[in-house]
């Protein structure tokens, strides 16, 4: 899954126009570099990250969405409406950091056949690195998804629609991220695909010591855990270096 992000830091070239264009382009470059997806957003969900409006989010990703109907995109959004909006634009998946908990959420999506994926959060992107705090991280999660999975299967939604994402970096120390990717086994027992994301993340950072544009090497080792641990989406930036990894990984489990 390649990461197209339709925010001001990511595209600003001066116009939405132009933004929704290099968008685009960059999401074309994705699925030829090998991705199987793209995953558009158009709400900054880092750490800190402020909410935007509703009208805002839809103006980012409509366009992208539409002009890439003929291609796999998943919209990264936690609101019903944009949901609606995406998947009427010719998105085939939702994939929610809120796991579906928005009200009206599930019924935005329950009677399309989209995928989905339901992510474990604590607390809001604006605050949630604050004080993150577990009894034991892995239990909570994957007790979080299993909750999510049955309140989505209690409104119609098919379980082979369902991926689940342990959400690194969303309300987690570094501690809880390495716990949680050393522990990933745990998860897949959900009995869905698991989805991980590491990418550039700020726990990469921290144990490298490298800026968000350098930490492609240790992206590309939490990819390879990942996969060691049963992930079988990766959500990553750098599509071709991630292919090439994941091929790697594939010869070397199938000797
Ligand atoms: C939107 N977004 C940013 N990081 C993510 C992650 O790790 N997983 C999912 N599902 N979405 C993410």
């Amino acid at each position: 899954m390649g990461v197209v992000n339709v925010t001001p830091d990511s595209f600003s070239e001066g116009g939405r126009f132009l933004d929704a264009q290099a968008a685009v382009a960059h999401a074309r470059r994705l699925l030829q570099d090998g991705a199987d997806l793209v995953d558009i957003g158009g709400e900054s969900t880092r750490p800190g990250a402020a909410p935007v409006a509703e009208r805002e989010e839809l103006e980012r990703i409509v366009p992208v969405v539409q002009a890439l109907r003929d291609s796999p995109v998943s919209v990264d959004t936690r609101r019903p409406g944009v949901m609606r909006a995406a998947l009427a634009a010719g998105a085939c998946m939702i994939n929610d950091i809120q796991a579906l908990q928005s009200p009206g959420a599930i019924e935005a999506v329950a009677e399309t056949g989209c995928g989905i994926c339901l992510m474990h959060m604590q607390g809001e992107p604006q605050t949630m690195q604050h004080a993150p705090r577990y009894g034991d991280v892995a239990v909570e999660v994957r007790e979080f998804l299993a909750a999510r999975i049955a309140a989505c299967e209690a409104a119609g939604i098919s379980r082979d629609r369902l991926v689940a994402d342990p959400g690194f970096g969303f309300g987690k120390t570094v501690a809880h991220n390495l716990t949680l990717l050393k522990r990933l086994p745990e998860l897949a027992a959900l009995g869905v695909p698991l989805l991980a994301g590491w990418s550039r993340k700020s726990t990469i950072g921290r144990i490298t010591g490298r800026e968000p544009g350098e930490r492609l090497a240790g992206s590309l080792a939490a990819a390879l855990l990942a996969l060691l641990g049963g992930a079988k989406i990766l959500r990553v930036h750098d599509v071709r270096e991630t292919r090439d990894a994941v091929l790697m990984f594939e010869a070397w489990r199938q000797a």
